[in-house]
């Protein structure tokens, strides 16, 4: 893996992620989404014909057939998914916002309640990201802030049929339907409806290219999460980071996807040293070697500072979907942390622990989406619709705000919707 010392000549290039280009299935993308729109079903079969090599005439799976598949897993699998499960509920009960209201001025109340989404859709990646934690982590917060119907598309195999896994998550997690739609169909069926497919208010989950060029492409129709990219891991360590826990952590973010970046920035070179020794020395053993390899290859680094405020300066920057601080004193540091989709702190946390167990979402924003976008929570399933009454003393208190200003801009009917209520007095 590669050891430089940040200087600012390499600032930028270090900063780099790798870029997938949605802007390359832009073309066929549009034609999916505007056919599925225009011809709903039919046209998913044929496009599920096509890319999954299946001709489906149904795409709905059936709550007996969610049900049966969950006897076919593991005990054992079972009882993760559903201690992961409950974890993950307790975490996004706690982020539940709450209805309230204030007087603003004299006699004018105004406050805000909470209203779930009615509707959502979870997108279920399938081939080789099949992760059921994700299923998890897109379809139980929004359960808990309390969509009525919450539907998840996920690609068929070429039998046609979807992994029992898939099934068994998706009806232990209490999503209300599944269908055996993928790609970027799937997202313009969600978007728009078709015959069989309702469409949603708001398509969340991680996908491939095809799906998330689609995303943005239907994006204002419904809303989306955010684009999903690779994955990526920022390790901010001076001299008492663990180089054994530092390895492994560069090693698991790896092992998504070879275009996953994973970065530490230390202060001490010894651990730069230590680090780059012992991923030489356990890679060999690992069981997903070249995914982990390439990675580390093409979009790894171990950057050398002089201090920690140049690593958190850079953390920043980077706005990193994983941050691990491993330093002797985490909890100072993570209070100049800016920008970062979730935080880890101490050598005894690794983003493992975030991706399967803690409860917090693994569903974030990556390639500095981080600067603007939080993960995945149960806020992201809830609007805030305002709410305001005014007694004779509020119109009286906002009388010389309201009919100025609404007469500065023309708009006398404003203004007179005003006087005429305070004429009654
Ligand atoms: N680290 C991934 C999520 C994941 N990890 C799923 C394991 N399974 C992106 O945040
Ligand atoms: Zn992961």
């Amino acid at each position: 893996m590669k050891t430089v010392k940040l200087e600012d000549n390499n600032i930028k290039e270090l900063l780099q992620r790798s870029q997938i280009d949605a802007d390359s299935v832009i073309g066929i993308v549009t034609d999916i989404v505007n056919d599925v729109k225009n011809a709903g079903d039919e046209k998913i079969r044929q496009y599920t014909e096509k890319f999954d090599g299946v001709y489906l005439k149904d795409f709905l799976i059936s709550q007996e057939e969610l049900k049966e598949s969950v006897k076919r897993i593991d005990k054992d699998l079972i009882h993760s998914l559903k201690k992961a499960s409950s974890n993950i509920r307790k975490f996004h009960q706690a982020q539940l916002p709450h209805d309230w209201s204030m007087e603003v001025d004299n006699g004018v109340t105004a406050g805000q309640i909470i209203r779930p989404l009615e509707r959502v859709g979870c997108y279920i990646p399938g081939g080789r990201a099949v992760y059921p934690s994700s299923i998890l982590m897109t379809v139980i917060p929004a359960k808990v802030a309390g969509v009525n119907e919450i539907i998840c598309c996920t690609p068929p195999g070429p039998d046609g049929k979807v992994e029992d896994i898939v099934l068994a998550t998706a009806y232990l997690a209490g999503a209300h339907k599944v269908y055996r739609v993928g790609g970027a169909q799937a997202i313009a069926a969600m978007a728009y409806g078709t015959e069989t497919i309702p469409a949603v208010d708001k398509i969340v989950g991680p996908g491939n290219i095809f799906v998330t060029a689609a995303k943005k492409m239907v994006y204002g129709q419904v809303d989306i999460d955010f684009p999903a990219g690779p994955s990526e891991v920022l390790i901010i360590a001076d001299e008492t980071g663990n180089p054994d826990y530092i390895a492994l952590d560069l090693m698991a973010q790896a092992e998504h996807d070879p275009q996953a970046a994973s970065v530490l920035v230390t202060t001490s070179p010894k651990l730069a040293i230590a680090v780059n020794e012992k991923i030489t020395e356990e890679l060999p053993t690992m069981k997903r070697k070249e995914i982990i390899s390439d990675s580390l290859e093409e979009n790894g680094s171990i950057i050398v500072v002089s201090t920690m405020d140049e690593a958190v300066s850079f953390s920043n920057e980077y706005a990193p979907e994983h941050l691990i601080i491993m330093t002797h004193d985490p909890e100072e540091r993570v209070k100049g942390i800016k920008n970062a989709g979730s935080i880890f702190l101490g050598d005894l946390t690794p983003v493992a622990a975030g991706d399967y167990g803690s409860g917090t979402n693994h569903v974030l924003p990556t390639s500095f989406c981080a600067r603007m976008y939080s993960g995945l929570s149960t806020e992201s399933f809830l609007k805030k619709p305002t709410v305001q009454r005014l007694s004779r003393e509020g119109l009286n208190s906002l009388k010389d705000v309201v009919i100025p200003l609404a007469e500065y801009e023309g708009l006398y009917a404003h203004a007179e919707s005003f006087k005429r209520r305070l004429d009654q007095d």
